[in-house]
């Protein structure tokens, strides 16, 4: 009784239809989407003289497990509108860093520096995206451009769901 007066509360649909149940439920189960991957403890990543997808390996969270440390690649799981973050250092001093935040083959943010300080430069940037299910977001290293990450996690890439559509 609790369970069926929660699932009202939270979609007032639910009440009439036993369909709509399962439905809003489902939707409900789906919806737990969030992650938050550290890049490597390994140091500094490039340059190489083409793009490449960073492959985040260290997993702080992934609900939903939509995003693939193998691949580098979050797949929306449904339509939504969704919240990406990410972080990015360099120690490589005269060297250019950064990323490019790709949704599917479209570029939507170029976040780049060159690295003109004494010792360390950082980006960071975030922002909403309107995707499909299926549609995938990942994070591109530039031809010619360096990223540094270590056990402090100084490289991360996180998102999550703010709500379906
Ligand atoms: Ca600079």
């Amino acid at each position: 009784v609790y369970y069926n007066s929660l699932l009202v509360l939270l979609f007032p649909c639910c009440h009439s239809h036993l369909h709509y149940k399962l439905f809003c439920c489902l939707i409900y189960a789906e919806s737990k989407v969030a992650f938050s991957v550290g890049l490597t403890d390994a140091g500094t990543i490039g340059p190489f003289n083409t793009e490449i997808t960073l492959k985040f390996s260290k997993v702080f969270t992934n609900f939903g497990q939509a995003y693939n440390t193998h691949a580098g690649v979050f797949t929306a799981p449904l339509r939504g509108v969704y919240y990406f973050r990410f972080t990015g250092f360099s120690v490589k001093t005269n060297h250019w860093f950064g990323v490019i935040l790709y949704h599917n083959n479209k570029r939507v943010s170029w976040n780049t520096d060159y690295n003109d300080d004494v010792f360390y430069a950082s980006i960071s940037n975030g922002l909403p995206l309107e995707l499909e299910k299926g549609d995938v977001v990942y994070l591109v290293l530039p031809s010619n451009h360096v990223k540094y990450d270590d056990s402090f996690n100084r490289t991360v890439f996180s998102g999550f769901l703010i709500f379906p559509l």
